[in-house]
């Protein structure tokens, strides 16, 4: 991948003076001079803010806005403020067909070392004959930084940088030689641009000078005398050669003052105002076509968002946002502690008297999903949308071995279930590409996709048989679909999943094979992900993961051809082939086996970050805390084996699965360790390490699910409630079957619960013991207090 500007023709001239300006700007040493920052700012008025009294240093400090599709990470800098963007379809490669065409002549053998328990010698022949080509997938890529260049600052007074969650608006304000200024920047879905407004408490005190830079191949010149445009396209990867063009657009609108635009720069002086539009867009259109014009997508967004003035703009991001955010609140408490800026409390949550920093946690959670996965976009990837780099870690991409279906986890419960709508369309797609290599590479029907996936849906096992050669990616994404059914209960968004559904489960029909020592169909080749066994490989058959994936999908496949009233026979077929499958064993330890032998306690990792195996109570539904009592103990002994202490998507998934064994103090001792700065970032952004946005998504998911589950029929009131919330209030939650649940409780017990329902299903309320049926009409309210 180049990091130079590409230049060519005509354009060679006054690209080169381009180039020296913004080189002159950029080479600047902007903060070379000590700036003095005094004056102790008072916390925003909005408690759901993030907020800090200095300037980013790093990227993890700045602030994330974006539309969904549209992203920008805000530094809120004095002498220089930086924008960094991101679009998302904005990846390396192109359509490419990664299948290897040996794989299905290698299957036999393959599964034949794996049944003699041959692994390496098996993972040897996967390496060479079963692998994608090319090995890795397409990464997920950045446009580039709008760059702001200020006067000259040296003490500023009363700054403060803030993320305000309600309004989606990150705004800066700070005051200079007795100038207040203040900086707001929002990302639009309705418009589709980012808008940015500068403006001061006295007239002609706005100057600037605008420019551009990128890691990407590009060229940037200015267009009139107030614009910006970056032309450039995705790179190269892994020998496919980047296909997709991309453009932004910046153009600048003042009052006042003067504007001119030369050599890739926009110079603005004296204005009292001004406002920037920045659109970006690509010519990707869908996995397989690229024939989109980002140019004239760009030019029409930018020409209607600039006839539009500033509070129109933001009124309307503001109540589209609104209308999705402040369906659920969440009180647990106040402290002092919320004066403090937010890196500050995220230093003091551990000590445990915080209980504000964790609802904005939550908040933050819901505020990612809505920001970065919107109907018609890309889901949030491995970063949601926020990216700098051309080649991010793990590229970026879909890993759907546990972090994409995290990302999700909050999305349903959280009332977001929008949100969830690029998601499906990407299994969609997948089911699609992935029935590609279940034919070339397993000679199966339906469709499978291993561990990852990109922009491209490509479905082949990747990186090496340690990792890749897992073909649950799709069977466990069937999940987050059925879920998206169970939340909504609506029958039209079942008959768009079920033939995916039945594409999943149909290729295991196939591709599962008899187990020579009891006979139980299991899948091979597999592995539990990530974690190697006792005998220096990770490939193995039936892990017990795979098992309870495939009894949730045939599971969820039958009911929904049930309630649909299809496929009779398929349905029995399924049922028959799940009584075979190997069942969930308890080892000696007392632990829920994760391989079909019991060599837990002998695996070279005990404390594995992935807990693969307990996938069964959490997200999965093949054990629950009291429909399978021993399979939870043995849970229980696993978690207690693997320890609490993990990646932050690990420590995510730990906190899920206490608060489902009923374990509301485990699950906030685990919280502590989540919201700490050795995993979560200044701007509250998950570390893996490093940044990776699932941990984000499966906190927020574990808060919620201390407060709420439901399945099987029930809604679990305050199921997990840790001693360190006695208090609290959430409104607006949604639990499976339709219904609307908001709670409120008091000394650590419940005081009252409302459930409505929109939809005629019955449910029965649980708290502890206690029990209460119901049969609720659609529209219909319940309140209950426990008792
Ligand atoms: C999984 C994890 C890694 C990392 C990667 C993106 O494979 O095991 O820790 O999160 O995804």
């Amino acid at each position: 991948m180049s990091n130079a500007f590409k230049v060519s023709g005509p354009v060679r001239k006054h690209f080169v003076f381009a180039i020296l300006l913004v080189a002159i700007i950029l080479c600047q040493p902007r903060n070379s001079y000590a700036i003095e920052f005094i004056g102790e700012t008072p916390p925003p008025s909005e408690p759901l803010s993030l907020w800090y009294r200095k300037p980013a240093t790093d990227w993890v400090s700045a602030l994330p806005i974006g539309n969904g599709r549209l992203g920008a990470m805000v530094f809120g800098g004095i002498s220089e403020e930086r924008l960094q963007l991101n679009e998302d379809t904005l990846w390396g490669g192109g359509p490419y067909d990664p299948d290897s065409p040996e794989a299905l002549a290698a299957l036999p053998q393959v599964r034949k070392l794996i049944f003699n328990s041959n692994y390496v010698a098996a993972a040897d022949l996967i390496s060479k004959k079963v692998m994608a080509r090319p090995l890795k997938q397409m990464p997920y890529q950045t446009v580039g930084d709008l760059l702001l260049t200020f006067p000259e600052a040296k003490t500023v007074e009363n700054y403060r940088r803030e993320l305000n969650l309600d309004t989606a608006t990150a705004t800066v304000s700070y005051s200079c030689d007795g100038v207040r200024y203040t900086r707001e920047v929002f990302a639009s879905a309705p418009d589709q641009v980012i808008v940015v407004r500068l403006t001061a408490d006295q007239p002609g005190k706005i100057s600037f000078v605008a420019g551009m830079k990128t890691p990407m191949s590009a060229m940037i010149e200015s267009d009139g005398k107030n614009s910006l445009v970056m032309r450039g396209s995705g790179g190269d990867a892994e020998g496919i050669p980047g296909a997709l063009k991309y453009q932004a657009r910046v153009t600048v609108v003042t009052s006042g003052g003067n504007t001119s635009a030369a050599n890739a720069a926009v110079s603005v002086t004296n204005a009292d105002q001004a406002t920037i539009f920045i659109a970006a867009a690509t010519s990707f259109k869908e996995y397989d076509d690229i024939s989109g014009d980002a140019g004239a997508i760009i030019k029409r967004q930018i020409s209607r968002a600039v006839k539009k003035s500033f509070n129109k703009l933001h009124k309307a991001q503001m109540s589209d946002h609104q209308h999705l955010f402040r369906r659920v609140s969440l009180d647990l408490g106040r402290s002092e502690l919320m004066n403090f800026p937010t890196d500050e409390r995220i230093s003091h949550f551990a000590e445990g008297n915080d209980p504000q920093l964790a609802a904005l946690y939550y908040q933050f959670g819901r505020y990612l999903l809505i920001s970065s996965s919107r109907p018609g976009g890309q889901p949030a990837n491995l970063q949601g949308l926020w990216n700098d780099s051309p080649s991010p870690p793990w590229g970026g991409k879909y890993t759907i071995n546990i972090n994409t279906e995290m990302n999700y986890w909050p999305a349903e419960t959280g009332n977001l279930a929008e949100c969830v709508e690029p998601l499906i369309a990407m299994v969609k797609d997948l089911s699609e590409t992935g029935a590609r290599t279940a034919k070339s590479q397993y000679n199966a029907r339906g469709w499978v996709t291993h561990h990852n996936t990109d922009l491209w849906r490509a479905t082949a096992p990747i990186d090496g048989p340690s990792w890749g050669i897992w073909p649950m990616g799709g069977a466990w994404l069937c999940l987050n679909l059925w879920e998206h059914y169970q939340f909504t209960g609506e029958r039209k968004v079942l008959k768009e999943i079920y033939p995916v559904m039945k594409g999943a489960a149909q290729f295991f029909v196939d591709t599962l094979v008899e187990e020579p020592k009891r006979g139980w169909l299991v899948t091979n080749p597999s592995l539990s992900p990530e974690n190697q066994h006792l005998f220096g490989a990770a490939v193995c058959a039936g892990p017990t993961m795979d098992m309870q994936i495939l009894r949730d999908l045939f599971t969820n496949t039958i009911k929904s051809g049930e309630i649909l009233g299809v496929d009779p026979e398929f349905r029995e077929q399924l049922a028959v082939t799940r009584a075979r499958l190997a069942p969930n064993q308890i080892g000696h330890a007392g632990q829920l086996q994760e391989w079909l032998e019991d060599w837990d306690l002998q695996a070279p990792e005990i404390h594995h970050r992935h807990v693969s195996h307990l996938y069964g109570l959490y997200p999965g539904h093949d054990i629950t805390l009291r429909g399978t009592v021993e399979l939870a103990k043995a849970v229980k002994k696993s978690l207690e084996i693997r320890g609490d202490m993990a990646t932050g998507w690990g420590t995510a998934w730990r906190i899920c699965l206490w608060a489902h064994l009923g374990e509301g103090d485990h699950a906030f001792e685990i919280l502590k360790t989540l919201i700490s700065p050795e995993r979560t970032y200044p701007d509250m952004f998950d570390s893996c390490p490093p940044f990776q946005i699932d941990g984000n998504f499966g906190g927020a998911a574990g808060i919620a699910e201390m407060l709420m589950q439901s399945g099987n029929g029930e809604i679990d009131l305050l199921p997990a409630l840790p001693k360190a919330w006695p208090i609290g209030t959430i409104k607006g939650l949604r639990a499976r079957g339709g219904f609307e649940v908001s709670l409120n409780w008091k000394e650590g017990r419940l005081v009252s619960a409302t459930v409505k329902s929109s939809q005629v299903s019955p449910v029965t309320l649980r708290y502890g013991d206690a029990t209460r049926a119901l049969n609720l009409k659609s529209g219909e309210e319940f309140v209950w207090n426990g008792q």
